[in-house]
């Protein structure tokens, strides 16, 4: 039985162990996928091919306002059987393509974008589509650059901008929607007619070749390749509805580069799977998957899912969001370095399209997250430092451990619990003979602000001494098997165990009533909690031991009759998204939830954090779960992260200081561990190592006022925390393929860990642009141009790689803290690093980090700016204003962004925390006199050193002003006159 062997899985990593491949399919071990990429193959092979699919020109019908129309769609080969087209532009300019069929033997699963939208998206009323005798075209954008055109001979669905086609829908003919049929009507293959050798031109042509008979073997092939069923390993799939995949061709004949469709561990450039030098040899697969020792390098499905692709060129970037809920495989190539084909194919599920038109990334952000909305902003807290392990074993383990964190001086936010605190792993009963007060615990753990987080698995033990599951059962809401009637039984952690159906609508209540934590009537609560504990949703793909493909048989019925199979995708993100509401609704006004996911789909980002899985601890894993997160970051999904150190086996000191480096770089920062593993909390870390990450971690949370404010600029307006180079500098070729350096937020923080074992020094990218970039630490200058330029920089085990980019206006925390609610008063700095004009701006985002008073613009946000006083002076003007005013509008327009009063209650509270510290690099000279405009000189020191203005190199200028006195939360201005 897999997962229970897991426990014997030792220190280092044999190959042996390594990723049990033989778990799941590859493409040719799926008959759908099989079918797709031989249709691919046969399109590629014959060059009179065409697409069967076109749309009946009678047909099309304008809605009332023009703004959307549908059209009948044929294909040539069935030509009884019928589809129809539903295209609309959004207001924001997306275009949103639908297909279906008509009146078939039955439905297909057209829901997915129900779940993942954030709402019915507003179809513009400007636009204007014009029907034309073999096509219908919309022109529309700010410069009526943007024409979409739907060809009806074959049909075909293209987007230019500036003349240029941007995104191509069955530009090689490869949409293939098998329909439904029965099996008895199947004509046998030697009926089918074969490709005619006059060729495909026209229409007419192909249906005389074909003459009465609807079936050809040209575009559907010999063999019903598994149609009706289909064995992997000792699993019968029974395919009651038989082959019902779809398949679309999806081309970018202008971008050289395509980013997302999380989650791979692989390059977030991603490599191409078809043409004469593909780099791999599987298409990149989509379906939720809990893989044993995954592979650091490989296109096989993990845990979580996000069909949004960006593709990306200098001059332009759109994007694609492919809202399928089933098993789906994507064959990328590169026809030429300038171009980009992808293939889709999907087990089950209708057609729906959302081509982003972008032209930059950051409208990508903007349009993507319109339609699936942007990330939450998480609590304060969370973006602290996380301490996990499977398991801390009682109450007097995790209370020791706090005290060793404390003992030592090493911050820490959160303590977290695994599956067995709880009683033969019935979740939310907690194992009394190791944790005889939980609730005492907990309260423990939360003196000093600190939170824990406590693991919920979805698979509940059948036996009726469990609340939860006797409960689910007298609901009707478990899933059921293929019968649609008897709940089904599969093993895991918990033995033998049953699986709620979070598509039905009766668990949605009762899902939120077992977390409450005071008694509601004769429900069953989880009384023995309390409402700041987080929660973590593990094992939701979902993750089922002795299931195919270590998940839910395909034919299991959820809610409104949908099998497994065409909405496995979205089931993990259906259960953290109840269980983050859940959290959420155990106060009244409600704190914000903290919910982590391993499985999440496009949408996932509303509600909580997701991680990487089960990584190991390699040097590998650990460079490829950067390139991971930045791939979640440009999907939406900001707040990720990977398991610091490894998950399986035990990295050594040098590996584990390295991981805290790259951790504390990331959105999510956990450090976890498999049971079988060594403990490894940093203080049982010799010297110099632990007091190395004793730094490292006091820098990360010195740094939370940047995560803060970056997080909340990606909740309002979608851009992400994590920004690689593609999206800071969508220009600069050579940063399309970097990944694993990139800026943290709007802040100039530009990062790069240290991935790679005995590393001493590290080259970094610095993009090309004229500007200087400041060490964080040593300040010492270095100058990029517009060719772009690498330096090579020490790395240290103590040293990471960190620069502000000349401009910027970074705030931080410096007095070292056991926990981020105890940094809540106190004092900035300020580091004012001059950009080559000598001027800088910065942000700072504040509110009381727990509550969604912010929505009542309970919050401070303040906007540095320094700049000359007078154009030729050598001095700076450094200034705080009230950004909130001024800025309203900025926001993606479903966030609401209440207005925001300066003496707002949560401003009024923090009135007197101070700025204590501002540091200005690069000035040109030293200053004759430091002030607060109109007030007395302050207390300053200045080394001199390189100026910004200059074209120099080495250690910059050093302008330290002392305990200005002044509040971080109010207007300001001092003078540095030169
Ligand atoms: O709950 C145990 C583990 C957990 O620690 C890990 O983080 C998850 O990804 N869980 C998987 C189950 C089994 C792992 C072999």
């Amino acid at each position: 039985m897999r997962g229970f062997g897991s426990l014997l899985v030792l220190a280092a990593i044999p190959a042996a162990l390594a990723v049990k491949s033989h778990d799941f399919k590859t493409c040719s071990q799926a008959g759908f996928c099989r079918r797709g990429r031989a249709l691919s193959a046969r399109a590629a092979e014959n060059p009179s091919w065409r697409s069967p699919y076109s749309v009946d020109a009678s047909s099309v019908a304008l809605s009332p306002d023009q703004a959307s129309f549908t059209a009948a769609i044929k294909s040539s080969i069935y030509p009884d059987v019928k589809f129809s087209l539903d295209v609309r532009i959004h207001d924001d300019g997306v275009v949103r393509v639908r297909m279906d069929e008509v009146d078939g033997l039955r439905k297909r699963y057209d829901e997915a974008a129900s779940w993942a939208l954030l709402e019915e998206p507003k179809v513009s009323q400007k636009v204007q589509w014009t029907v034309a005798k073999d096509s219908v075209k919309a022109v529309y954008g700010a410069k009526n650059d943007i024409e979409v055109k739907v060809a009806f001979e074959p049909l075909k669905v293209t987007l230019f901008r500036g003349g240029k086609e941007q995104v191509v829908l069955n530009n090689r003919g490869l949409l293939h929607m098998e329909h439904f049929r029965t099996k008895e009507s199947v004509p046998k293959s030697k009926e089918t007619v074969p490709v005619p050798e006059e060729g495909l031109d026209t229409e007419d042509g192909v249906q005389a070749v074909l003459g009465v008979h609807p079936r050809a073997a040209w575009f559907e092939g010999e063999q019903e390749d598994g149609w009706w069923e289909e064995t992997f390993n000792s699993f019968t799939d029974p395919k009651p509805k038989g082959p019902e995949s779809l398949s679309l061709d999806i081309d970018f004949p202008n971008h050289g580069h395509v980013y997302g469709i999380p989650q791979h561990a692989t390059r977030l450039d991603l490599p191409t799977t078809t043409g004469e030098n593909a780099h791999y040899t599987d298409p990149y697969r989509l379906f939720n998957a809990d893989v044993f020792e995954y592979l650091a390098d490989s296109t096989m499905s993990l845990y979580g899912s996000i069909p949004f692709m960006h593709a990306h060129s200098a001059d332009s970037t759109v994007g694609i969001f492919n809202a399928i809920a089933s098993d789906t495989w994507i064959d990328l190539g590169h026809p030429s370095p300038k171009s980009t084909t992808s293939h889709w194919i999907s087990e089950t599920g209708i057609l729906d399209v959302f081509i982003l038109p972008g032209p930059t990334p950051a409208d990508i952000f903007t349009q993507y997250t319109r339609l699936t909305g942007t990330p939450a902003l998480p609590a304060h807290w969370s973006l602290g430092y996380h301490q996990c392990r499977w398991n801390y074993v009682s109450s007097e383990d995790v209370r020791s451990v706090q005290k060793r964190f404390d003992e030592e001086d090493i911050p820490v936010d959160v303590f977290w619990l695994d599956i067995e605190y709880s009683e033969e792993h019935k979740y939310f009963i907690w194992d009394k003979r190791h944790f005889p007060d939980p609730v005492d615990m907990i309260k423990d753990v939360e003196a000093i602000g600190r939170k824990m987080v406590i693991i919920i698995d979805p698979h509940l033990k059948r036996t009726d001494n469990y609340p939860v599951y006797k409960q689910a059962t007298e609901l009707g809401i478990l899933v059921k098997k293929g019968d649609g009637l008897t709940d089904y039984e599969g093993w895991c952690w918990s033995g033998s165990s049953a699986w709620v159906d979070y598509f039905h609508p009766g668990s949605w209540d009762w899902w939120k009533s077992l977390f409450k934590t005071e008694q509601h009537g004769d429900q069953w609560s989880w009384l023995e909690s309390t409402v700041n504990t987080g929660i973590w949703n593990d094992m939701n793909e979902p993750a089922i031991f002795n299931g195919p493909e270590i998940s839910m048989p395909r034919e299991n019925i959820h809610y409104g009759g949908w099998e497994h199979r065409d909405l496995h995708n979205i089931n993990g993100m259906l259960f953290a998204n109840l269980t983050s509401q859940a959290v959420m609704a155990r106060t009244d006004p409600p704190k914000r939830p903290f919910v982590l996911t391993r499985s999440f789909y496009a949408g996932s980002q509303r509600f909580g954090a997701m991680w990487t899985g089960d990584n190991l601890g390699t040097w590998e894993h650990m460079a490829v779960g950067v390139k991971m997160v930045l791939a979640n970051n440009i999907a939406g999904f900001s707040f990720s992260g990977s398991d610091l150190g490894g998950f399986f086996g035990n990295p050594e000191p040098e590996m584990l200081v390295r991981w805290y480096a790259v951790a504390i770089f990331s959105p999510f920062m956990r450090a976890h561990a498999h049971i079988d593993t060594k403990r490894r909390e940093p203080y049982l870390l010799d010297d110099p190592y632990k007091g190395i990450v004793r730094n490292m971690l006091r820098l990360r949370y010195s740094m939370l006022p940047v995560w803060y404010t970056a997080f909340r600029e990606a909740s309002v307006t979608g851009l992400p925390v994590l920004r690689p180079h593609f999206v800071a500098f969508p220009r600069d070729e050579r940063g399309f393929s970097l990944d694993d350096q990139y800026f943290v937020g709007s802040s100039g923080l530009l990062v790069k860990p240290v991935t790679r074992k005995g590393v001493t020094e590290e080259t970094v990218y610095l993009p090309a642009e004229d500007q200087v970039y400041y060490d964080y630490f040593n300040h010492n200058a270095y100058r990029s141009d517009a060719k772009g330029k690498e330096i090579t920089v020490p790395a240290e085990l103590h040293q990471i790689p960190v620069f502000v980019r000349g401009g910027s206006i970074v705030s931080t925390r410096e007095r070292p803290r056991r926990s981020s609610p105890l940094m809540r008063r106190d004092p900035f700095t300020l580091r004012v690093a001059l950009g080559k004009d000598s001027s800088a701006r910065g942000e700072l985002y504040l509110d009381d980090g727990e509550t969604f008073s912010h929505q009542q613009g309970e919050l401070v946000w303040r906007e540095f700016v320094a700049e000359k006083p007078a154009k030729k002076s050598k001095g700076v003007r450094i200034s705080s204003r009230n950004l909130a005013t001024q800025k309203p509008t900025e926001a993606v327009d479903h966030v609401a962004l209440a207005t925001y009063d300066s003496g707002n209650a949560f401003a009024k509270a923090i009135a007197d925390v101070r700025v204590e510290k501002i540091v200005v690099l690069g000035l040109p000279t030293k200053p004759s006199s430091v002030a607060v405009e109109g007030g007395k000189e302050l207390q300053w020191t200045y080394t001199d050193g390189v100026a910004a203005s200059d074209k120099k190199e080495g250690t910059a200028s050093v302008l330290v002003i002392r305990d200005p006195k002044l509040a971080v939360a109010s207007d300001w201005d001092i003078l540095v006159k030169a």
